[in-house]
């Protein structure tokens, strides 16, 4: 009788998406083809002078080369893929459709913090899966995974299909090798990493949680990039991370597609919230590709008390 293989001792992303997550072939083929994509990025920021493009994206920003490279990267591999019905991209003014006859749209943020590749800080990129074609109407509690890979020293990809979330570092030869299995998050946060501190001029409940944060044993961990900010969340098992609306971002700076959509996904199916001070964000209904929300993320117990600092002002 033929004698059975032990399972890998460090199992790739592949297996563990196929024997783990069990998740269908074809949602395991997009996962994999999104990280194949994410290591050419990885290459585009070590061999990119980071300069400008001189183009400037629909939301009236400055597009880096870097930006532009990415969005195209990640597009080549979805429209390859051929599972990808449409998709939402931050560097597109339009949901682009692929192919209507395939199964899966995904939502994505190409290089998350890209102003931060000259100082070689860690960036990172966002995606969120959803099955069928449409995505407006849709809320991100639908979503069926969600992923970002963190491009720091190490690069890192963080990927959960609704059965918890798992962390892979990407080796030499372009595969993604487990790290650690379930991550977690406490309800009580030790770290505080505050988003669109501008806020903090016109909004006095932000100022509330500010205050309480400086006055308490809790440490600043804050970077800029969201993806590096709620990794450390994701890595430590604890923090909070704000971006709250003030008088410049009514409803703080990030979008709920992309940013705060995916990230909610992942932080409550490691056991911690999202909200938006008033609701889940996963509850949150996607109007408008562009559309901003409020973001209160990490710790349960710490979220709800700056949700109710938010709201008493
Ligand atoms: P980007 O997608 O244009 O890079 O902007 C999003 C980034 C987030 O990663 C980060 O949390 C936020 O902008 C930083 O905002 P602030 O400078 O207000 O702290
Ligand atoms: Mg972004």
């Amino acid at each position: 009788m033929a004698k059975r293989a032990a399972a890998p001792h460090r199992p790739s992303l592949n297996y563990h998406l196929r024997i783990h997550a069990k998740a269908p072939d074809a949602l395991r083929h997009v996962i994999m083809d999104i990280a194949r994509a994410a290591a050419y990025v990885r290459r585009a920021i070590l061999t990119t002078e980071a300069g400008l493009a001189g183009a400037v994206n629909q939301f009236g920003e400055e597009q880096q080369k870097l930006d532009v490279l990415s969005d195209e990267i990640i597009q080549q591999h979805l429209r390859e893929s051929g599972l990808v019905h449409s998709f939402i991209s931050e560097e597109q003014a339009d949901v682009v459709e692929l192919d209507p006859s395939a199964p899966y749209s995904v939502v994505f943020d190409p290089l998350d913090g890209s102003s931060l590749v000259e100082t070689n800080f860690a960036v990172g990129s966002i995606f969120g899966i959803y099955e069928g074609g449409e995505l407006i109407g849709r809320t991100p509690r639908e979503q069926v995974a969600a992923l970002y890979v963190l491009y720091g020293p190490r690069t890192i990809l963080v990927y959960s299909a609704g059965n918890g979330v798992h962390m892979f570092i990407l080796n030499d030869v372009g595969e993604y090798i487990l790290l650690n299995e379930h991550l977690g998050i406490g309800d009580e946060a030790e770290n505080y990493s505050p988003g669109n501190l501008h806020a903090f001029k016109d909004n006095a409940g932000y100022r509330a949680s500010m205050d309480r944060w400086l006055q308490s044993a809790l440490t600043l961990r804050y970077s800029g990039c969201m993806v590096a900010d709620i990794h450390h969340i994701l890595s430590k098992g604890q923090g909070v991370f704000t971006n709250v609306g003030g008088a410049k971002y009514p409803n703080g700076k990030l979008r709920l597609a992309f940013e705060c959509g995916p990230f909610a996904y992942l932080v409550e199916q490691a056991g911690g919230s999202a909200t938006d001070g008033t609701m889940s964000i996963l509850d949150k209904r996607l109007t408008e590709i562009d559309q901003r929300t409020p973001l209160i993320l990490g710790s349960a117990h710490e979220v709800a008390r700056v949700s109710e600092e938010l709201q008493s002002q």
